[in-house]
């Protein structure tokens, strides 16, 4: 899954027609270098960022959607919690609704059962705005696993099937480094839930606090943990570096195939 970065902005620099155009290219590179989901999101999830409204969020995350479905043969994923986002883009084509909240906004679970789409459900805990205000847990493996758990519950009762359903532990979400280490070291307890597993870490602040160094640098840190939540049996890696995890992918792929 490639990450999607849409500026801001959209009307800063030439206009939100060329915004719109250097978004598209940006997943057609993506799509290249063998990314088989792209995930587009209008809403920062960063620790801090500014809340957006549900239009400002519609109106920058849409037309992109519209543009990638009609260009390109890729699966495109939702990063929204929204309930209008939801069911506009999946009437445009979004083949997946990826909620950092797991559909627990107010008519976020009815919209996403009407769009009849997979979903993908992660584990927070309070808004991006507190979630790094010390967060704690007796047993941050048990906790996130029983989290899932219940969301899962509840979307199952809500009618959406559980083969629609995707989990992620939400790396770097309401957890500090040693909540994010142990969670990725015990990956595999979450497997146990019997779903597929997302994996979100690429420049995610885990590597910049082991390796002291910025989010430019986290490459090589990145792949490192892309290869380790492989071969735990994660599903589908969340990333910026599209090339580069493919590699780790295919070579991780063609061991596991040998005799
Ligand atoms: C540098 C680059 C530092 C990126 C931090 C970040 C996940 C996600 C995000 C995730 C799923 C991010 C939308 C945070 N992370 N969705 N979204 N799983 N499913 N931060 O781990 O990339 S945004």
């Amino acid at each position: 899954m490639g990450i999607l970065n849409i500026t801001p902005d959209s009307f800063s620099d030439g206009g939100r027609f060329a915004q719109r155009d250097l978004a598209l290219r940006h997943a057609e590179a993506m799509v290249a270098a063998g990314a088989t989901l792209i995930d587009v999101g209008g809403e920062s999830t960063r620790p801090g960022a500014r809340a957006v409204s549900s239009t400002e969020e519609l109106e920058r995350v849409a037309p992109i959607v519209e543009a990638i479905s009609r260009e390109l043969d890729v699966v495109i994923s939702v990063d929204t919690s929204t309930p209008a986002v939801i069911l506009e883009t999946a009437r445009l084509g979004a083949g997946l609704i990826n909620d950092v909240r797991s559909l627990r906004r107010e008519g976020a679970l009815q919209a996403a059962v009407a769009t009849r789409l997979p979903v993908c459900l992660m584990h927070m805990r309070g808004e991006p705005t507190d979630m790094q205000d010390d967060p704690r847990y007796d047993d941050v493996v048990t906790e996130v696993a029983s989290f899932l758990s219940e969301r899962m519950d509840a979307c199952v009762a809500a009618g959406i099937p559980v083969e629609k359903i995707v989990l992620d532990p939400g790396f770097g979400f309401a957890k500090n480094l040693d909540h994010n280490l142990s969670l990725f070291k015990h990956m595999e307890a979450l497997h146990a839930l019997g779903r597929p597993l997302l994996v979100g870490v690429s420049r995610k602040s885990m590597i910049g606090k082991v390796l002291n160094k910025p989010v430019d640098q986290r490459l090589y840190g990145a792949l490192a943990l892309a290869a380790m939540a492989m071969v735990q049996g994660a599903k589908i890696l969340r990333v910026h570096d599209v090339a580069e995890t493919v590699d780790v992918v295919r070579m991780i792929a063609a061991v596991e195939s040998a005799k």
